[in-house]
């Protein structure tokens, strides 16, 4: 039986990192088989990508390179690691997936969604996730979440409020016009609630 596939989105220090090694222990226990991956990056040549694509050195990089090069990415990761995955009767769970494209690419870069949505259709034939959870939280509490890490903030980070404002609403938007693959988090709630949630998510996807 093939596999289910899960992706994580929302903007920067939303806790999808937190959250996705919560999800991988409570699949575990259920005795599901998961590969943990994420998105850009989850192959050799996907991580490779990923380096060109947060370093920061690379300030000249147009949008129209940046989708290209996250599809890239993309192409290489779905063929060689998820889509085998799956039909070997395995979940995947990725640390985000395309619906960042649309987010960052399609309304924080301006690209717009209707210039992503063909590449989509020829890199994806139509392939999707069977669920998305998106952490949704007010940006400023994000920025906050981030700032309070310490790490160094890579190419991505450095944008502005407005940039992840974009953000945000992108995902809000595609959340609603397809809710019955998405579901919407409220991530600005103590850690224990948002992951009841995502349990009795879990949990419906299980017993599909
Ligand atoms: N990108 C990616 C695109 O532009 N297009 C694309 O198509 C794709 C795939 C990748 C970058 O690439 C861009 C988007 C990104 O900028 P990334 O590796 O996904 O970057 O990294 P970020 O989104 O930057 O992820 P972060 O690590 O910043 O955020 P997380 O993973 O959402 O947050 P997390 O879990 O590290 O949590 C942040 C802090 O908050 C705390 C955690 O303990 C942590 O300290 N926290 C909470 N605190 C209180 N209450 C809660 N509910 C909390 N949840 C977490």
């Amino acid at each position: 039986m093939r596999g289910k596939f899960l992706t994580l989105e929302g903007g920067e220090g939303a806790g999808k990192s937190t959250n996705l090694r919560f999800i991988e222990h409570y699949l575990q226990q259920q005795g599901i088989d998961l590969v943990i991956t994420r998105e850009p990056g989850g192959t050799e040549l996907g991580e490779a990508i990923r380096g060109l694509l947060l370093d920061k050195q690379y300030k000249t990089m147009t949008a129209s390179c940046e989708l290209l090069l996250m599809f890239a990415a993309r192409a290489q990761h779905i063929e060689t690691l998820i889509k085998p995955a799956l039909a070997a009767g395995k979940w995947v769970v990725s640390d985000r997936f395309t619906d960042a494209t649309y987010a960052y690419q399609g309304a924080a870069r301006g690209l717009g969604f209707d210039r992503i949505a063909p590449i989509e259709d020829w890199v994806q034939q139509g392939f999707s996730p069977d669920c998305t959870f998106v952490f949704d939280l007010p940006v400023e509490i994000g920025m906050q979440r981030v700032a309070q890490r310490g790490n160094e903030v890579d190419r991505f980070e450095q944008e502005q409020l407005a940039f992840f404002e974009a953000v945000r609403q992108a995902y809000l938007l595609r959340a609603s016009r397809s809710a019955e693959r998405y579901c919407v988090l409220d991530a600005a709630q103590p850690l224990e609630a948002v992951q009841i949630h995502i349990k009795n998510q879990l949990n419906r996807l299980i017993e599909q």
